[in-house]
Formats: C-alpha cells, sequence, structure tokens
C-alpha cells in the first residue's frame, strides 16, 4: 500500500478532486493529510512518498511478492531463462539507474529547511511569502561546486551554487545563486565557451575539478570580464570552510513588484549566521584526499546534532532610474552594488533543519530554474539571467528525457497544478478535463486565466519598458572589467591578498603556454601592478609597467573573510590529542570533551587504538579533521621522537597533527604538561597557542581562539 501511494498523483493524495474516487486510499484520511500539508511549514508533506520497507515482502515493480536472490534456470547448472522476469527487472531497473549529471554543479549536497519573514513586506513585494510577520515557508537548499563531475572532492577551488527552493503558498520560487556574488561572463552566449575552459581536457579528461590549467586561464585572460569572480574564486571563497560558512548571493539585479506594480531593482543575498571562514589552500588539498564528502558530511553532521545553519536573506534596494548611477551598470552581472552605497534590508531568515530521506530522489531530482517564479518578483534585462531562463529548463528537460519533471516529489508545488500541458514520458497525473486548451467553452473556460487584478496571478512589472534596434554589441556600460577586481583586492587584509597571490601563483605555476602566462600578467597588470609583479615573480618571468587606466584606491568594508570573529562557534570541531595507556591524558581528555561539549563544539579524542574513551585513532585522525587542536595533559609522551614511532599510525602522526593545525592557523592548545608537547614541535606561546594547568583555565580562551578561527600571524606575507 505505501508503494501505491507513492505513485499516486498529487492532487489526488492532497485529497482534491480525484480523491472521492480513488480505489487505493480512505478519501476522508488523504483528505484530512490534505488540510495538514497546507497548514505545514515544513518540507514534511514530502513524507506522503516515502517508501518504508521496515516490514513488508520483497515484491516486483507491479507489486505481487517474489524472491529475487536466485535467477530461473534450465537445470541447477543451466542457463537463465529469458521467462525470468524477477531477474529481467532487476537488472533493467539497475541498468537504468542512473541519469546525466548536471553539466555543471554536478557535485552537491542538499537539505530541507523553513524560510521565516521577518515582517510584512507588501509595500516592496506581492510575493506572499514575504507578506507577514513570521510567516513561514518551506526551503529546500542544494550547494555545490561547478566544474567537477559528481563524485569529485568537496573541496577543490571552485565558484560554490547556493540555490535556494522556497515552497510558497503560491508556487515555487527559487533562488539560484552563487556564493561569490559576481559572474565571469557578461552574456549567456558564452557559457558554453566558460565552462568548455575550466572542465577537464577534452582528450586525457585531466584535471579533474580544477582550474590549474591551460584552457581555463586562456579563457579568463582572453575574456577580461571574468576578472573579478577570478579574483573572489583566488581569495578564500573559492574554498570555504563550509557550506554553513559561506554567503549567497542571487548574482542578477532582480525586480520586487507591489500589488499596485510598483517596482524597485534588488539584489538577493543569504548572509550565513554562523560567520564567514574559509580554509587555507594546502588544508583543502589534504582535504580532497583525505574526505571527498568534507562538506557535505559537514552540512549533514550539524543537521542531524540539532544545529541546522541559519541565513538571513537580505535585499538591497535601488530605484529603477539608478541603474546606471553608480558608474557601472547594475545589470552587469560582473559588478557588485558596494554596500556602502545600497546598505542591506533584512527580509527574513531560513534555518536547514532536515537532511533528505534519500539524495538521489531529492538533492540530485531537484531542478532548480531562475525562471521558477511567483507574484510579486520579475525578472531584468541582465543578458546572462536572460540566457539562464533558457537554459535551466532546457538542461532539465535532457536530465530527465521529458517534460513531467516538475512532478517528481521534491519538485512539486505545494499549490495546485492546472494548466493545459499533457502527456510526455512520465506522466503522473490522470487529466479528467478532456478540452485542454485555452480559450475553452466546453470546460466553461476553466481553468481560468489570472493576472495582476484577477485570481492573484503573476504580472510583468506594468512600467518595465525595452526598445532598440537588434544588435550583437555589448554596451559601453559593461566595459570596465578591472575597477572592481581593484577594489575587492583593497578591500581584502594583506594576508588575503597573500593567499589571492599564492593561490594564481599556484594555478598559474601549471600552465605550460607562454602566451597564456603573459595574457595572464597583462590582465592581472590592469587589475593591479602588485598582483602582476607577485605572480610574475613565481612564473620566473618580469613584470609588465603599470598600466594605471583603471587603478583606484577605494575598498569596501564588508569584502573581507578574516576580519571579523565568528559569531557562533557550536559545531566546529576540536581534536584532543590523548594516549590510551596514560590515565593522566585520558582523564583530562575526557574532561576537556565534557566540557566543550557543553558549548556544543564536536569534539573527538585520539589515541593509538580505539578503547573507552578513544573516538578515533592516530592512523585516521590529522588536523584536516579538527578546526582547533588541543594536546591533553600526559599525551606529551607521544610527542617523544622515539616513543612516536609506532607500528599502529605513522611516525610522528600525534607531533604531525599540532604542527599541521599550527600551520593551517588554527588555535592549538596544551594541558598541564603537554606543554612540552609544544616545546617538542618548536612551538610556543604566542596569539592562538594556549597553555594553562587545567581545563578550566584552558577552554575560554581556546574558544575564543575557535572563533578567530585563522590566526593570520603564521602566515608570511610578501614583503
Ligand atoms: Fe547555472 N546552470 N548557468 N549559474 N547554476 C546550472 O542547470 C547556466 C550561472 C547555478 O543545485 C545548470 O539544473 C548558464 C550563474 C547553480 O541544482 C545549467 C549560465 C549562477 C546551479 C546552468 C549560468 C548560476 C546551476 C546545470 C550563464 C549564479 C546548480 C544543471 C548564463 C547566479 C543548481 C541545472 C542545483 C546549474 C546554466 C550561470 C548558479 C546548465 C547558461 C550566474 C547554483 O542549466
Amino acid at each position: 500500500m505505501r508503494i501505491t501511494r507513492a505513485l499516486l498523483p498529487a492532487s489526488t493524495l492532497l485529497g482534491l478532486s480525484h480523491a472521492a474516487g480513488c480505489p487505493f486510499a480512505d478519501p476522508g484520511a488523504l483528505h484530512a493529510r490534505a488540510e495538514k500539508h497546507e497548514s505545514e511549514a515544513t518540507t514534511e508533506f514530502l513524507k506522503q512518498f516515502e517508501v518504508d520497507d521496515s516490514k513488508d515482502f520483497l515484491t516486483s515493480d507491479v507489486g505481487g511478492p517474489i524472491e529475487d536472490q536466485n535467477s530461473l534456470k534450465a537445470g541447477v547448472r543451466g542457463p537463465t531463462l529469458l521467462e525470468d522476469f524477477i531477474f529481467r527487472q532487476k537488472i533493467q531497473h539497475f541498468d537504468h539507474e542512473r541519469v546525466p549529471e548536471r553539466a555543471v554543479h554536478a557535485r552537491g549536497a542538499g537539505a530541507h529547511g523553513t524560510f521565516t519573514s521577518y515582517a510584512d513586506w507588501s509595500n516592496l513585494t506581492a510575493a506572499s511569502f514575504l507578506n507577514g510577520e513570521g510567516k513561514q515557508t518551506p526551503v529546500f537548499v542544494r550547494f555545490s561546486t561547478v566544474a567537477g563531475s559528481r563524485g569529485s572532492a568537496d573541496t577543490a577551488r571552485d565558484v560554490h551554487g547556493f540555490a535556494t527552493r522556497f515552497y510558497t503558498d503560491q508556487g515555487n520560487f527559487d533562488i539560484v545563486g552563487n556564493n561569490i556574488p559576481v559572474f565571469f561572463i557578461q552574456d549567456a552566449i558564452q557559457f558554453p565557451d566558460l565552462i568548455h575552459s575550466v572542465k577537464p581536457k577534452p582528450d586525457n579528461e585531466i584535471p579533474q575539478a580544477a582550474t590549474a590549467h591551460d584552457s581555463a586561464w586562456d579563457f579568463f585572460s582572453s575574456q577580461p570580464s571574468s576578472m573579478h569572480t577570478l579574483f573572489w574564486a583566488m581569495a578564500g571563497f573559492g574554498i570555504p570552510r563550509s557550506f554553513r560558512h559561506m554567503d549567497g548571493f542571487g548574482i542578477h539585479t532582480y525586480r520586487l513588484v507591489t500589488e499596485k506594480g510598483d517596482s524597485k531593482l534588488v539584489k538577493w543575498h543569504w548572509k550565513t549566521k554562523q560567520g564567514k571562514a574559509s580554509l587555507v589552500w594546502e588544508e583543502a588539498q589534504i582535504v580532497a584526499g583525505k574526505n571527498a564528502d568534507f562538506h557535505r558530511q559537514d552540512l549533514y553532521d550539524a543537521i542531524e546534532s540539532g544545529n541546522g545553519p541559519e541565513w538571513e536573506l537580505a535585499v538591497q534596494i535601488m530605484d529603477e532610474d539608478q541603474a546606471l548611477a553608480f558608474g557601472f551598470d547594475v545589470m552587469d552581472p560582473t559588478k557588485i552594488v558596494p554596500e556602502e552605497l545600497v546598505p542591506l534590508t533584512k527580509l527574513g531568515v531560513m534555518k536547514l533543519d532536515k537532511n533528505p530521506t534519500n539524495y538521489f530522489a531529492e538533492t540530485e531530482q531537484v531542478m532548480f530554474q531562475p525562471g521558477h517564479i511567483v507574484r510579486g518578483i520579475d525578472f531584468s534585462e541582465d543578458p546572462l539571467l536572460q540566457g539562464r531562463l533558457f537554459s535551466y529548463l532546457d538542461t532539465q528537460l535532457n536530465r530527465n528525457g521529458g517534460p513531467n519533471f516538475e512532478q517528481l516529489p521534491i519538485n512539486r508545488p505545494r499549490t495546485e497544478i492546472h494548466n493545459n500541458n499533457r502527456d510526455g514520458f512520465g506522466q503522473m497525473l490522470i487529466h479528467s478535463n478532456n478540452y485542454a486548451y485555452s480559450p475553452n467553452t466546453m470546460n466553461k473556460g476553466y481553468p481560468q486565466q489570472a493576472n495582476q487584478t484577477v485570481g492573484r496571478g503573476f504580472f510583468t512589472t506594468p512600467g518595465r519598458r525595452v526598445s532598440g534596434g537588434l544588435t550583437r554589441e555589448v554596451s559601453n556600460t559593461f566595459n570596465d572589467h578591472w575597477s572592481q577586481p581593484r577594489l575587492f583586492y583593497n578591500s581584502l587584509l594583506p594576508v588575503e591578498q597573500q593567499f589571492l597571490i599564492n593561490a594564481m601563483r599556484f594555478e598559474a605555476s601549471h600552465l605550460t603556454s607562454d602566451t597564456v602566462k603573459q595574457n595572464v600578467l597583462t590582465q592581472l597588470n590592469r587589475v593591479s601592478n602588485d598582483v602582476a609583479k607577485r605572480v610574475a615573480l613565481a612564473l620566473g618571468l618580469e613584470a609588465p609597467q603599470a598600466d594605471p587606466t583603471y587603478y583606484h584606491n577605494n575598498a569596501s568594508s564588508f569584502l573581507s573573510i578574516v576580519n571579523s570573529t565568528l559569531p557562533v562557534i557550536k559545531t566546529l570541531r576540536v581534536g584532543v590529542l590523548a594516549s590510551v595507556n596514560n590515565s593522566t591524558s585520558t582523564t583530562s581528555a575526557a574532561a576537556l570533551k565534557k566540557r566543550l561539549e557543553q558549548d556544543d563544539l564536536i569534539v573527538t579524542v585520539v589515541g593509538e587504538h580505539l578503547a573507552d574513551g578513544i573516538d578515533q585513532t592516530y592512523s585516521a585522525a590529522d588536523a584536516t579533521g579538527f578546526d582547533g587542536i588541543i594536546v591533553a595533559d600526559g599525551a606529551q609522551q607521544l610527542f617523544d621522537a622515539k616513543k612516536s614511532a609506532s607500528t599502529l599510525y605513522p611516525t610522528g602522526r600525534p607531533g604531525q597533527i599540532v604542527i599541521d593545525g599550527y600551520r593551517w592557523g588554527k588555535p592549538i592548545g596544551a594541558v598541564g604538561g603537554a606543554k612540552d608537547a609544544l616545546t617538542s614541535v618548536d612551538i610556543g606561546v604566542e596569539a592562538g597557542v594556549y597553555e594553562a594547568a587545567d581545563v578550566e583555565g584552558l577552554v575560554g580562551d581556546f574558544e575564543k581562539g575557535l572563533a578567530t578561527f585563522k590566526f593570520i600571524n603564521r602566515f608570511p606575507v610578501d614583503s
């Protein structure tokens, strides 16, 4: 019965017109469920599609109980028979299990949650999910990297996708955004060029999920609109500590439109309530090998532990006539509107609190589209956005083999669907209206047309005007590609500038083409002679002469990652290094764990082998697994070069964990005699290194260190 229900059309499950005649289920129960779902502000409504196998016999795909472990053969040593429908069905289904992965953003992780509006924003928009203080709307979010394939490592340096679906009471609305507020190109027609250049080389499919190769930098340096996004990606934004520690951006300018038709230009922002934090590159590279699921797991674990992440949804609001008011074109997706010019208005908050039940059904099958829009929101003239409106639907037709993917559970809106679209592969609905056309008289004109004044329908901004002769030119208001990357660079702390330079040095060192290297330096030099010189140094090339046309000293105070501390540290991970056979150390470790867990930190006690009170072994643990590391009192014996040699873990591993943690900027602590452990690896007390006689004496400072997250004094800066 449960399987039968899962296959029923949504309108039936929601207790709508078909339910009355439904032979499979009790219509009354369905109706009750429908009412419940309408009032629910969580994605609990998806439960109706879940299949629970915990008490049932195995069945064939058409419902009869079967056994499926031995195929039907002609004689016990004989060949399998074609007649064996059980074998055929099982193998055939398996053979068709995969759908094409996303052409970009293939690697991702999703979660459910709730958006809560801070106020009634009907002065700004007719969008119903924003029309009441405290109004709640279920959401599903998928985070992703862009270039890597579905099985690639989470910590590849990349732009990260941040796509949110609001299941509003007036249909689905998607903000399909990224964690970087600008994009590489200004016209969607160049998207295949960009992606072909960043994807692995066609002959050998190398490198996976990386831009450190000729074709990517050939494109970047030949297409200078990419400079701004490139600068962000090369800074910490390309290697976030987790999905939870990054902001999101809609990038394009959109419109919010009121009931009456008044419109404003807006930029969408998701502001992380966890604070922004990044890995350092060497750490990210090692994580890719140690735990390719680093970000996916972080999100999953945070939600399972009841500490789901939160973001505030904010907008920068501009008047229609301000599109060219700031010295650039707000329709150009390679530009930010600095928050000093247009501050954020916070509209509401989103909390993710439920992991998907089934990765494929939810995270893989969710089909976002910038074109999923609701009343009160409208597009803009941005040519990148316009092209996306075509691409997402098109790519999803390809991935799903037909047009009915909106009927998949994760894609269904909470509202009823009534239109004249019919048939197609995998049609899940049984339409009873025989007159699937408009206008009609045969169905009394239904489904009725809705618009701005009738039926609370979608409407295009009444004041929107476009005109012009047909042309393939780029607007000259889109021409400055260098001032904003410079603004970005100027806004970073010296150590962040160094991270960016180091990233460019790393990537450019992989280039084989002298022409590409020269082109890269030419473009960097238009942004900053300092950047060009410092990258040229690593390439053993002469830096070009300063090219100051676009040089300026402006900066924004909103762009640095490391200039503020994290507002919350709960769910950060602390490694406590202990020694199984040293009772002082296990007692100290247990006390540390107890105390740190009171503050919702995730504590892993590491020892030579698993035992009571030891969560992980030195053979499996390393510094990438922790945001901060403490050596428990007594564990210093493991740092003695001789005792540290063990067949249970790589030689010197305990010391290496501390050394790596230190050089990747993490807070380091030592309790009691464990200060000798730090001395033995040449680490003295300084910012972010804490020694205390006991646990209580250490924890307060150490937790402040976690909030600082990266101790930037440990990273050298070019003189
Ligand atoms: Fe996408 N992008 N994109 N993109 N994009 C896709 O759609 C595309 C762009 C973004 O978690 C694809 O469903 C074009 C900007 C995210 O499922 C595809 C252009 C931004 C995701 C596509 C862009 C994005 C995608 C592949 C240039 C930030 C993952 C699979 C105009 C605002 C959504 C799919 C998810 C996915 C096309 C540029 C964000 C091929 C043509 C700018 C977060 O349709």
